[in-house]
């Protein structure tokens, strides 16, 4: 290369590294390039027809509010989690969001971001931390509330019904906040009357293939089952197809009350196979990304916000079904 070629391409150079500069004000590795707000966002995983949902309603909203996304899928693991976390603080994002796999176990990683100045907003989930300054706020349902509104129905549902209902649930995620939650407040509601026993209760992690799998061991293990309670819809599917492959009929000889509320159950819904659904709203992305601009320019957020959401009969449910987003 000759001395002047040589020259040119060193002036370009400063005025792209100026130009860039200037449009960061002040950032000086380029990860802003274009002005825009970083957010770094560390997702469960795709386990379920509720966070295909959430995953698709974060990336649109993004695109929307003109904010870059660093997608990073878990895959239901914590420790993939931790590790795109770090990342991000090592790239520098201007906001964390993240919704946590598990509850507990989060101190170290987001003291981490705390040193960095990196605000953290938790989504959909929660942690367990006692040091409630680790996150700015905590975007989600209230899933005691949603496990209290199945239990709420069972109760209604058997309120004139004598004799012993039996009850096998299929809980979510071991260790997740929906799963904690969603047991507590269910049992909550039924123990003010001691015909409602879980006779079987096991996890089936929030996929349909573990739910058909738990499904298939309660009716081989359980004489008699009045109701299933599962923790989310696709694990309800999968317990659909073991109960018929067992020569039962769902929403009949197995009433069946699960929660999330997403198109396939409510199709399920409508030929009778799912008596009660609650609602839990994944459309959490124009939310967060409000949030996520807040924190940023450091105004100030409600620390706990929480989503509105209700329940649906089979006829609610088949009128929805048609104008259903996910
Ligand atoms: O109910 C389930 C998903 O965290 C609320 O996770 C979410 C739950 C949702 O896998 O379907």
């Amino acid at each position: 290369m000759s001395k002047r070629a040589a020259a040119a391409v060193l002036a370009g150079a400063m005025i792209v590294g100026l130009s860039a500069c200037s449009s960061t004000g002040g950032s000086s590795d380029g990860k802003k390039s274009n002005g825009k707000l970083v957010l770094g966002f560390a997702q469960v995983g795709a386990e379920s027809g509720w966070r295909t949902a959430n995953t698709k309603s974060v990336q649109e909203a993004a695109k929307k509010a003109g904010i870059t996304l660093k997608f990073s899928d878990a895959q239901q693991k914590q420790e993939n989690q931790i590790k795109a976390i770090r990342s991000f603080i090592q790239q520098k994002v201007d906001v964390i969001a993240f919704s946590p796999v598990v509850e507990s176990g989060w101190d170290t990683v987001l003291k981490e971001a705390k040193a960095a100045h990196i605000p953290v907003i938790l989504t959909d989930r929660a942690i367990d931390s006692a040091d409630t300054s680790l996150y700015a706020t905590f975007l989600g349902s209230d899933f005691v509330e949603e496990g209290k509104k199945a239990g709420d129905w069972l109760v209604k549902e058997y309120q004139a019904k004598p004799g012993e209902v039996n009850v096998v649930q299929l809980e979510g995620t071991t260790g997740s906040a929906p799963a904690n939650d969603r047991k507590s407040g269910f049992a909550d509601a039924i123990k003010g009357d001691p015909k409602f026993k879980v006779v079987a209760s096991q996890t089936g992690d929030f996929t349909r293939a573990k739910g058909k799998e738990v499904m298939q061991a309660f009716l081989k293990a359980q004489p008699k089952i009045d109701v299933l309670y599962a923790h989310n819809d696709d694990m309800a599917l999968g317990a659909i197809q073991a109960i018929e492959e067992a020569g039962k009929k769902p929403g009949t000889d197995i009433k069946i009350v699960s929660v999330d509320g997403v198109k396939d159950a409510f199709t399920a819904m409508s030929q009778g196979k799912i008596n009660f659904d609650v609602e839990c709203n994944p459309l959490l992305g124009d939310q967060l990304m409000e949030l996520a601009k807040k924190v940023k320019n450091g105004e100030s957020v409600e620390h706990r916000i929480k989503t509105v959401e209700g329940t649906f009969t089979p006829e609610q449910a088949t009128a929805a079904l048609p104008t259903r987003q996910y």
